[in-house]
């Protein structure tokens, strides 16, 4: 499968997942810190305090993207590092590390496509309240002025939000998540006030960065029944809403699906739902991280509730999550049916799967991913046929990270990170995607 010439081709990672240097510097606390160091709450009571070290190996890393040969480098800013309170001083150092980043980048010619926000929350903000305080957006609103008023001269890709479906339930509905909460009310509080931040701060970005094309990532997740039931269908639909509607409409209509409010009743009381009407704010891009779909079923003997099962024989990632390429392909066809952005750009997609026992002439042998990348790209693709203005893809991850709750038992990465060396090493992912890249087909 060939893609357009001009196709960026990247690697993705994220701050809190690979940065460590948690207390250095001047960085604050975020909840992330907070929620790992709580015992229980992540595997192994692993924590992002040293991660892949990236705060210092920078510039071994952006080695490593050279030579596959990527185009573009999607990162994210942790607010703490910036504002370590989350609001008021800023730490100079912190914003001087994404700026030497930025510049290593450009050095090389690999685009920074920076993402203000993938979860790292400063933890003095949460304990007023985090997202569901209403003066979040402001908060936000302010720190995004910082970073993109240092940095917007030369980062000229912007996402604001990384997934705010997994930032509010995950988060606040779950508890799975930092900060660890378990409230219906609280998740859609938080949910609203994320919608509200990327309304009011895509104007701030443009106007320090001119030029740059700004958007959200979004991880919309295809909720398919699992039979031909009539209720299957209809929780399917129900699914649908809270997964992928609850988060689409508002951006791109600037309205909250109605059969979701119906349903939602009580727990949006005292939110103004009028006001998601300015998430809709013109976009350059949308972005998709797509990793799994769910097919749904109803619960026998719980009239209205749903779970998710999978097809019989389905080969999974060490996740859990399905391998179903084709799910790619629907979803960015029907994104770009259902909405007017005029750029799509995959700026997730990848697998974990278990570690190799050890590396075999200098390469970890990892053939399942290299059969996952294949056949999404393939995916991709094939929505390009279909009309799709897709313009880029993103690997997750470049390294092996901090998978959040699993800490770093489950390996997204196409280079081997050894976490007890911080021994960078490829895995044969890796050279099939530079392959790819070379080659401008999957
Ligand atoms: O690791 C995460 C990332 O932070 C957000 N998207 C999904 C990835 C895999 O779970």
């Amino acid at each position: 499968m060939n893609f357009p010439k001009d196709f960026v081709w990247g690697v993705a990672a994220s701050s809190y997942q690979i940065e460590g240097a948690a207390r250095e510097d001047g960085r604050g606390e975020c909840t992330w810190t907070r929620f790992s160091h709580t015992p229980g709450k992540v595997k192994d009571g692993d924590t992002g305090d040293v991660a892949c070290d990236h705060y210092h190996r920078y510039p071994e890393d952006i080695a490593l993207m050279r030579d596959l040969g990527v185009h573009s480098y999607r990162f994210s800013v942790s607010w703490p590092r910036i504002l370590p309170t989350g609001r008021g001083m800023v730490n100079e150092a912190g914003l001087d590390f994404y700026s030497r980043v930025v510049d290593a980048l450009l050095a090389e010619g690999i685009q920074p496509a920076a993402t203000l926000y993938h979860w790292d929350f400063p933890q003095a903000l949460e304990d007023q309240g985090g997202w569901t305080n209403p003066d979040s957006v402001k908060w936000f609103v302010d720190y995004a002025d910082v970073v993109t008023r240092a940095l917007g001269d030369r980062v000229k890709f912007w996402v604001d939000f990384n997934e705010p479906w997994c930032s509010s339930m995950l988060g606040y509905l779950f508890g799975q998540h930092a900060p660890g909460v378990q409230d219906a009310v609280k998740a859609y509080r938080a949910a609203h006030h994320l919608m509200l931040a990327h309304g009011a701060v895509v104007p701030v970005i443009r106007q320090n960065s001119p030029g740059a094309q700004v958007g959200i990532t979004l991880n919309p997740v295809p909720q398919l029944p699992a039979t031909s039931s009539p209720e299957d269908i209809r929780l399917a639909w129900q699914a649908d809403g809270f997964a992928n509607r609850w988060f689409f409409d508002p951006v791109f209509k600037g309205s909250y699906p109605m059969d979701m409010v119906k349903l939602l009743g009580e727990t949006l009381d005292g939110l103004d739902l009028d006001a998601v009407q300015s998430a809709a704010v013109p976009t350059d891009f949308l972005g998709i991280n797509y990793y799994m779909r769910w097919l749904i079923e109803a619960i026998p003997g719980r009239p209205g509730e749903w779970g998710s099962t999978l097809p019989e024989g389905a080969e999974l990632t060490a996740m859990g999550w399905e391998v179903y390429p084709q799910g790619l392909t629907d979803m960015l066809v029907r994104v770009h049916r259902e909405t007017s952005v005029p750029a799509i750009y995959v700026t997730e997609c990848g697998a974990a799967y278990p570690e190799a026992a050890a590396p075999v002439n200098g390469i970890y042998e990892d053939p399942k991913r290299v059969a996952f990348l294949k056949g999404y790209l393939n995916g991709a693709a094939l929505a390009i046929q279909q009309g799709v203005p897709l313009k880029g893809f993103y690997v997750w991850s470049l390294l092996d990270n901090f998978e959040w709750a699993h800490g770093y038992e489950k390996r997204f990465g196409i280079v081997h990170v050894d976490f007890a060396t911080q021994k960078r090493t490829l895995k044969r992912s890796a050279l099939y995607f530079k392959d790819v890249i070379r080659n401008g087909a999957a």
